[in-house]
């Protein structure tokens, strides 16, 4: 399975993650969006929307972008009996893991990109307005949160592998999350279960790289 990745990219960290945690093999493909290689004629015609992380089944052609797809994707094909409570068959646990995987994509690392993204990409000045949506989408995950150890319950799942790769980059970039105790201790608690499987070297380094550019565009900005 080719793999087009960039260190930096939260959604593409969250599908390496998961490459650790099932053991997977991936032939990574290094793709540097900072230099334009995802507009490139080769991979355009791979994936019209010209997003990384795609993932390429070479054996059957199929070809997957959007990370959270290429999660459930890749448990669902690849999970042994120990991983299934990454992504349970049961129906209404299933469903729970869809609803918090849908508002991480939709609303959290949403809103992250809207206030964050316009600097990293166009070297733009924060939007005020951009950082109450992102305290408001926060808020809510807080209140989701209510006092489970995960975000659907006892058990870690691909919500909170894809969750934790969002809220630890939002953290990484300084954001004050001291009014979300519940998210922090959450966030703890997700670093401690993927600790085993390569976090520093894939998350935290990916983290720290994304904040420091973000950091220097900033100040070119003002
Ligand atoms: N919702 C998508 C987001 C993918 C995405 O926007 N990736 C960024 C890198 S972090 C990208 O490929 N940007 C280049 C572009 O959109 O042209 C996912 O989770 O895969």
């Amino acid at each position: 399975m080719n793999l087009y990745y960039l260190p930096t990219s939260p959604p593409c960290r969250a599908v390496l993650l998961l490459g650790r945690i099932l053991g997977l093999d991936f032939n990574l493909r290094l793709t540097n969006i900072q230099e334009g290689e995802h507009m490139k004629k080769d991979f355009l015609e791979l994936n019209p929307t010209h997003t990384i992380p795609t993932l390429e089944v070479t054996e059957s052609g199929l070809v997957l972008w959007e990370s959270r797809v290429i999660l459930t994707y890749l448990v669902s094909s690849f999970g042994k009996s120990e991983h299934e409570n990454l992504y349970p068959v049961e129906l209404q646990k299933r469903a729970l893991v869809d609803l918090h995987l849908q508002f991480d994509l939709s609303t959290l690392y949403q809103r992250t990109v809207d206030y964050f993204f316009p600097t990293i990409s166009l070297g733009a000045l924060l939007d005020e307005s951009k950082k109450a949506r992102l305290v408001e989408a926060l808020g809510f995950f807080e209140a989701l949160l209510k006092n489970k150890k995960f975000s659907t319950g006892d058990d870690f799942t691909l919500a909170d592998l894809s969750l934790c790769v969002t809220v630890s980059q939002i953290e990484a970039f300084n954001f004050d999350l001291y009014p979300f105790p519940k998210i922090r201790k959450w966030l703890a608690e997700c670093k401690n279960e993927l600790q085993p499987y390569g976090y520093a070297e894939i998350n935290e380094s990916g983290n720290k790289n994304l904040a420091w550019l973000f950091d220097a565009k900033l100040k070119a900005a003002k």
